[in-house]
């Protein structure tokens, strides 16, 4: 069975979460989502709209995914790439090369980003829109 993992917050779940989930998929038989923790959104500078525990929920209601694992730190890969027997790990391409140190472990792939849609994009458009009604 080939397995693929993939990391990410997840925030106010969009289409373009739902392309990069769905192309992971595409790559194995086994697609697990390691989602970031309120701690390690924290860390990443990340204001979420959503607790984590709504996007995990989210996360684990597609239908491209297998399994949810928390993400709580930078440094926690290579251990869940050798603990779940991964075969290849994902991310958007607006990570390009960042995380090329685990070719040693995994195929390593980045698929382009789904252009125009971003969560922090959405909760802008919403205040915005929200202005115009008020
Ligand atoms: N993504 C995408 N297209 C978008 C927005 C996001 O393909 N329009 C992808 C990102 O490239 C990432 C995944 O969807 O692979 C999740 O995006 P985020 O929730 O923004 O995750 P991020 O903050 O990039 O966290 O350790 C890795 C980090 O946890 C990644």
């Amino acid at each position: 069975m080939k397995k693929v993992i993939t990391y990410g917050t997840f925030d106010l779940f969009h289409y373009g979460h739902l392309r990069l989930l769905k192309r992971a998929k595409s790559m194995g038989d086994y697609l697990i989502v390691a989602v970031s923790t309120d701690e390690f959104n924290f860390i990443k500078n990340k204001k979420c709209t959503y607790p984590c525990f709504e996007s995990m929920e989210i996360v684990k209601a597609i239908k491209y995914v297998d399994e949810v694992i928390p993400e709580d730190s930078w440094e926690q890969k290579i251990d869940d790439i050798k603990s779940n027997d991964i075969d290849v790990f994902v991310m958007g391409n607006d990570w390009e090369g960042k995380f090329d140190f685990l070719k040693e472990h995994c195929e390593v792939v980045y698929l382009d980003r789904t252009p125009d849609i971003s969560s922090s994009g959405i909760k802008s458009s919403i205040i915005n829109s929200r202005g115009k009604q008020d």
